[in-house]
């Protein structure tokens, strides 16, 4: 069934985020083709200035035209939530100071989440330095690059409140990514599945994070920042998949 291997809990997966406000939905559509082809295992939908809900539910129509991968959203508030997509990672910034971004989005979304049908998939966020726009507009302390402690007892706390995630987050766009000492922390310290983006760019990046135990690996600037996607992706998988 689609999905399978990241809603079973696999390891060694790679996503490609899409940030529906980067560029029209018909090109979202074909750059999806481009990394589906280069071996991405799903698809994340989300920025932190989303313009609006019918971008997203648009992007999400293309991306599903045009690939059967499974979509996963990952919503900055209410309007980035769509019908379309198979699944929403429902998720807590736990390091944020506005309680709208730790329960006050969640208690909005989650009648939606469930009206629509999407899978829920629980999840601590935890944004680290330097964190970039997400960290900005939610009001995020980030955790210091040299204190993976911190990250790890974020990352329990969010364990022992039922969270089956963790997304050690440095930001999209970030000039450096998650230090892989602070993912080999998490990965060993909890039973979390530890989801690693912002900042990766490189196989070299990539090969870091999952040799420090990071489960999945997101990047999203690449895509838009490259012209050959498939071959970028590829080179990415190719590490990732092992
Ligand atoms: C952002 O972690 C993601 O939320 C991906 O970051 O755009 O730097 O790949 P990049």
């Amino acid at each position: 069934m689609i999905g399978d291997r990241i809603f079973g809990g696999e390891s060694g997966i790679h996503l490609t985020l899409i940030d529906p406000d980067e560029q029209d939905p018909v090109e979202a559509g074909e750059i999806v083709s481009e990394a589906s082809a280069g071996g991405t295992d799903g698809i994340m939908v989300g920025g932190s200035t989303v313009s609006g809900q019918a971008v997203v539910d648009q992007t999400v129509k293309h991306i599903k035209k045009n690939v059967d991968l499974p979509v996963i959203l990952f919503p900055q508030d209410t309007s980035g939530l769509t019908g379309r997509a198979d699944a929403v990672f429902f998720m807590s910034l736990l390091n944020s100071r506005n309680p709208m971004y730790i329960t006050g989005m969640q208690m909005r979304g989650a009648p939606i989440v469930k009206k629509l049908g999407l899978k829920p998939l629980s999840m601590a966020y935890i944004v680290v330095e330097p964190g970039g726009t997400v960290g900005y507009i939610s009001d995020a302390r980030p955790v210091p690059r040299e204190k993976p402690e911190i990250a790890v007892s974020y990352s329990l706390a969010g364990e022992y409140m039922g969270m089956d995630y963790t997304y050690l987050e440095a930001g999209s766009g970030a000039s450096e990514h998650i230090p892989p000492e602070m993912v080999g922390a998490v990965s060993q310290k909890t039973n979390s599945k530890v989801i690693v983006g912002g900042g990766i760019r490189s196989p070299k990046h990539a090969k870091s994070v999952v040799e420090a135990g990071a489960d999945i690996v997101v990047t999203g600037t690449l895509v838009e920042e490259i012209d050959d996607v498939k071959g970028a992706v590829s080179n990415l998988t190719n590490v990732i998949h092992g």
